[in-house]
């Protein structure tokens, strides 16, 4: 390992969360950097070892958040410091004993041996791998390189399967290629007219929302679209509050209006689309009325929202988790680009459509090869060019680089089966919290052979683990990152990690050595990315002349960059679309139910997304004491109305199950959501997981889940006590309270002609 360099005084780097990746500045207190561990500790941490300092977050002047952060941002180095922060490798001696210290020679060596023996007795593919979205560039390279080459397994996928998948499937099918926003984060700002359709950015990317402020002050106009009348929709000039799952309509809806009012641009659909015929047929049976009666949003307010766009002379359409966490993600992803492409705006200085990636590394996560169907450079694992050309990077025979695996889901669905693996190697997911039906899940990672989970913390996937690997904090590590811009940037390492702890990539080397293959797996950052540079050029995503150095010198690179005098692209598809012909494609989508709709058993929807105060799963946010503060517990959002009926009151426990389980949190009532709809954060496990309900139904095409809906029964708790099994079916016990609820609640909801749109200004 090489001797790690001293640690800074101040680090320039980006915020450990969301793909926005505000500028950050780290400083280290005096102290702490002479309490600073080497890293270099190869042994269990001697009792009361050493420990680093606390940390400074300052904000930086970054395009992105331009000298704003939100809580999590300016809380964030409190968890490199954390209580229970891990310092040694965790082992249990026996399957049924608890984790104990080990060193990492012996952690390393049973790993290891795990590996070899599953791989005889069952073949290669007895062994995955699970990524994610969070870690950079150069750990998603090595993770898909390390099994293809040192596993020679084709198991290996990531969570940002569960993330922006349904829209990279779509941005592919239509343009081409999938870069979430083609544009800087600055041309919405001076857009006339934007429609976010499920996203709720001011919790989710709060410094995103100086772009709205700016839009709004320079004139401009938002719609949102989303069941809850959010702080986002709060901000906007039009909000629609549709039912959950019926986006693919109310978009099929829009172009509809669009091309009846004679909004179509025509000369942009003549010169730079195909497929205009096919639309038109199917998109002439979403008439206005139709549409409202799928959506419940008004007819009037389906033409707003047409006029709003259509009349702007910039406009962008932008689609986040609401849209996309569907059965049906990709089409209605598609019929929302459809809407951009009528309109004339993909491609146009100024106008598009974006997709607002999640994780940290959301885009660049999804470029480099660790995802089950893929090679670095956006390439796919099929292609016979694409397999040589890595083949000569990695130095190995390109017919011994396997084939495409399973998707996320399929793969974790088969975890210990006969035709599943039977060890998995975690990296940067908390999937027994994350997962959709996590309880069928956690109860096939209990089935496994092997389970070994990288994490700086005993996060609830970690504390399920056979072995347990403690690793570097971001700010511990050099490594790029790339935002949902597309742009390519740098953290930089403010010190080295604790004692006793190692990185992600010297892991990922330690192991690939043990495996036979030392050379071909450096542990150093910049290594790493010099490999993967050559590996995209010529790719989709190629980041041939994006190097250290220029990303430090300025505010990051935009690829593709094929060479070190290109300046990057931060706006694609000015005159091309990424397609054979260069034209944008309009593929024609039907609408669909959602693939669990609300019945007298369970007779509302529930859909699940995120408060501002926890991150995700809520392994890092969980234990960082403001967050904590500001956002303690679990809940279920519940109408008031709903909430009367149901005889729960405010604060009051309640009971929400699904086909596939139950979560027990307490009621907060507002007004903001629609009466047939609860709302769960995700960001907690136990009692409390609201993936214990989510449905599994996968998209075809993007094997997303339908995490934004699925039908439950919700009921006061009168007896705490009563808690039934996780994970039941439907023979299982109907709670009495809502049997029958179904037609009340269509009653109410025809009766008050709600959903209603909302104008302001
Ligand atoms: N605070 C915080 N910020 C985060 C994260 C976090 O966990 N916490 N995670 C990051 C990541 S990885 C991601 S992916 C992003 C997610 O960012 P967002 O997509 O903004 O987050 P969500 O809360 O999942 O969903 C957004 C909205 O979709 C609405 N919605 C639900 N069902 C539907 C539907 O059928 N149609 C429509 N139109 N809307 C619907 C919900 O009511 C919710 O307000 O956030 C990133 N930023
Ligand atoms: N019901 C419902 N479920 C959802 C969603 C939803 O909207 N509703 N959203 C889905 C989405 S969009 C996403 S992105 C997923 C996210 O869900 P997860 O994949 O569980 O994401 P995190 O909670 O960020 O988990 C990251 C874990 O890895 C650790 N970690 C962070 N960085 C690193 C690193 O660099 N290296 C290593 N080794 N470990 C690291 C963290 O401590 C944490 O334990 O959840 C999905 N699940
Ligand atoms: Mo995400």
């Amino acid at each position: 390992m090489p001797v790690p360099a001293a640690p800074l005084a101040e680090a320039a780097t980006h915020c450990p969360y969301c793909a926005l990746q505000c500028g950050m500045m780290l400083r280290a207190t005096p102290e702490s950097a002479a309490k600073e561990g080497t890293g270099k500790d190869d042994g269990p941490e001697p009792a009361g070892g050493r420990s680093p300092g606390p940390v400074t977050v300052l904000a930086r002047e970054f395009p992105t958040n331009r000298g704003r952060m939100c809580q999590k941002g300016w809380t964030s180095a409190e968890l490199l410091t954390a209580a229970d922060r891990l310092t040694t490798p965790l082992m249990r001696p026996r399957r049924d004993a608890p984790l104990e210290p080990v060193s990492w020679e012996r952690a390393l060596d049973r790993i290891t041996e795990g590996i070899i023996r599953l791989q005889r007795e069952h073949g290669p593919d007895a062994v995955g791998v699970f990524g994610g979205g969070g870690l950079t560039n150069e750990k998603a390279y090595a993770l898909g390189k390390f099994a293809r080459v040192a596993l020679r397994s084709s198991a290996i996928d990531y969570n940002g399967r569960f993330c922006m998948s349904s829209a990279a499937a779509a941005g592919i099918r239509s343009f081409g290629l999938d870069r979430g926003l083609p544009f800087p984060l600055e041309d919405i700002a001076h857009a006339g007219a934007v429609i976010m359709v499920g996203s709720n950015a001011a919790e989710t990317m709060p410094p995103f929302m100086q772009y709205l402020t700016r839009q709004r002050e320079n004139g401009g106009a938002l719609v949102v679209v989303d069941p809850r009348l959010t702080a986002t929709a709060r901000a906007a000039a039009l909000h629609l509050q549709i039912t959950p799952g019926t986006d693919l309509a109310l978009a099929n809806g829009l172009a509809y209006i669009a091309l009846t009012e004679g909004y179509a641009n025509r000369d942009f659909l003549a010169a730079r689309t195909t497929g205009l015929a096919e639309l038109r047929a199917v998109l002439a049976s979403y008439w206005p009325e139709r549409v409202e009666r799928i959506t419940g949003v008004p007819v009037a307010d389906q033409y707003a929202a047409v006029d709003l766009l259509a009349q702007a002379e910039r406009a962008m359409v932008l689609s986040a988790r609401g849209a996309e966490q569907h059965s049906k993600g990709t089409d209605t992803v598609t019929a929302l680009i459809n809407l951009a492409l009528v309109l004339g705006l993909p491609g146009t200085p100024g106008s598009g459509y974006g997709c607002l990636t999640g994780q940290g590394n959301g885009q660049g996560g999804r470029e480099h090869g660790q995802k089950a169907d893929q090679l670095p450079g956006y390439r796919k694992i099929i292609d016979p060019v694409a397999r040589e050309h890595i083949g000569r990077i990695w130095g190995v025979d390109p017919t011994t680089i396997p084939g495409p695996g399973r998707s996320a889901y399929e793969m974790l669905d088969a975890l210990g089966t006969p035709q599943g693996p039977r060890a998995l190697l975690i990296l940067g997911s908390n999937i027994a919290v994350s997962a959709p039906r996590a309880g069928r899940i956690t109860s096939r990672l209990a089935a496994l052979d092997l389970l070994v989970v990288a994490d700086f913390v005993l996060s609830e996937t970690a504390a399920m683990a056979d072995i347990v690997l403690p690793t570097a904090q971001w700010a511990e590590e050099e490594g790029t990152m790339t935002n949902l811009e597309g742009r390519v940037l740098r953290r930089e390492r403010l010190r080295p990690p604790p004692a006793g702890v190692r990185t992600d990539l010297e892991i990922i080397a330690a192991l690939a050595a043990r495996l036979g293959h030392a050379e071909r797996f450096p542990g150093e950052p910049r290594a790493v990315f010099d490999e993967l540079r050559r590996a995209s050029a010529g790719g989709i995503a190629d980041y041939a002349g994006i190097s250290y150095e220029r990303i430090t010198a300025s505010d990051g690179v935009f690829w593709p960059c094929p060479d070190e005098t290109h300046p990057g692209t931060p706006r694609m598809f000015l005159d091309r679309f990424a397609t054979p012909d260069g034209r944008a494609r309009l593929v024609p989508v039907e609408h669909r139910p959602v693939a669990e709709d609300i019945d007298p058993e369970y007779p509302y929807y529930l859909t699940t997304g995120r408060v501002l105060a926890h991150y995700q799963s809520g392994a890092q946010t969980r234990r960082i004491g403001p967050l904590v503060d500001a956002a303690p517990e679990p809940f279920v959002e519940i109408h008031p109305d709903l909430a009367e009926r149901l005889g729960i009151a405010e604060g009051a426990p309640v009971r929400v199950t699904s086909r596939r389980g139950t979560c027990e949190v307490p009621a907060r009532l507002t007004d903001t959501l629609r009466f047939d709809t609860v709302f769960l954060p995700f960001h907690w496990a136990g009692a409390g997981r609201a993936n214990s309900l989510t449905n599994d139904a996968l998209d075809p095409t993007s094997r997303m889940p339908e995490f934004k809906v699925c039908a439950v029964a919700v009921e006061p708790i009168d007896d705490p006590d009563d808690n039934p099994d996780d994970d039941r079916h439907a023979t299982g016990s109907v709670p009495t309270a809502t049997v029958g609820a179904a037609e009340p609640v269509r009653a109410m909801l025809t009766g008050r002609s709600q959903p209603s749109g909302r104008h302001q200004g």
